[in-house]
C-alpha cells in the first residue's frame, strides 16, 4: 500500500467541457478522482503544458486543421487546438480537483518542439520526464492511473509505466477518452496487451 501511487493525469479546464480540446465527460469524473485521491497512500499529479506556438497545435502548421494527423522527425502526430498553454485558465486543474495532498506535479510539453503525452517520456519515446526515477528512489512499484484522456495521455503512461517495470492500473471509471478514429478500442486494446490492469 505505501509502495504505491496514484497518478492523476491531466484533470485540467482545458479537457473539460468549455475548454480548448474538450474531452467528453471530462468533468465528471472528479468525484471519482477524489475518493481515489482520499484512499491513495501518495498522489502525483500531470499538467499539460505547452509553451504558445507550441508544435502539436495545428495552429502551427499552415493549412493543416486539429485532429489531422502530420509527421514529426520523432514521428506521426495528431494535431489539437491550442490548448494548455503554460500560466493560462486552461491549463489550471479543474476548480473541484481535491489536488491539495498531491506531492508533486509532472508538467510535460514543455518543449516547443515535441509533445508529450505519457507521464513518463516525451513521444519520441526516448526523453524522460523524470517520473520513473523518482518513483524508483522513492520506492513506488505499483502505479494506479486516471484521469484525460483515456486514449492518449492516460493509455501511453500506462504503457510506459508496465515497460519501465511498474505494476500498472487503470481505473476506467475515472477516465475519459476522445475516440478519434477508434483510438479508445486501439489503445484499450494496447493496454491490456502489454498487462496493464483494466479495472
Ligand atoms: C492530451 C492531446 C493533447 C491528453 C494532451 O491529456 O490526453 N491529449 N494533449
Ligand atoms: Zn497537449
Amino acid at each position: 500500500m505505501a509502495h504505491e501511487a496514484l497518478i492523476v493525469i491531466d484533470m485540467q479546464n482545458d479537457f473539460c467541457p468549455g475548454g480548448a480540446l474538450p474531452v467528453e465527460g471530462g468533468d465528471e469524473i472528479v468525484p471519482a478522482i477524489n475518493r481515489l485521491i482520499e484512499l491513495a497512500p501518495h498522489v502525483i499529479l500531470t499538467q499539460d503544458w505547452h509553451p504558445a506556438g507550441h508544435s502539436s497545435f495545428a495552429s502551427s502548421h499552415p493549412g493543416m486543421a486539429p485532429f489531422e494527423t502530420t509527421t514529426m522527425p520523432y514521428g506521426e502526430q495528431t494535431l489539437w487546438p491550442d490548448h494548455c498553454i503554460q500560466g493560462s485558465t486552461g491549463a489550471d486543474f479543474h476548480p473541484g480537483l481535491g489536488w491539495r495532498t498531491a506531492e508533486l506535479v509532472v508538467r510535460k510539453g514543455f518543449r516547443a518542439e515535441i509533445d508529450s503525452y505519457s507521464a513518463f517520456f516525451e513521444n519520441d519515446h526516448k526523453t524522460p520526464t523524470g517520473l520513473a526515477g523518482y518513483l524508483r528512489e522513492r520506492g513506488i512499484t505499483k502505479v494506479q492511473l486516471c484521469g484525460l484522456a483515456t486514449d492518449y495521455c492516460v493509455a501511453f503512461s500506462a504503457l510506459d509505466a508496465v515497460a519501465e517495470g511498474f505494476s500498472t492500473s487503470v481505473v476506467l471509471d475515472a477516465c475519459r477518452g476522445i475516440d478519434l478514429n477508434g483510438s479508445l478500442a486501439a489503445m484499450t486494446a494496447r493496454m491490456r496487451n502489454a498487462g496493464v490492469n483494466l479495472i
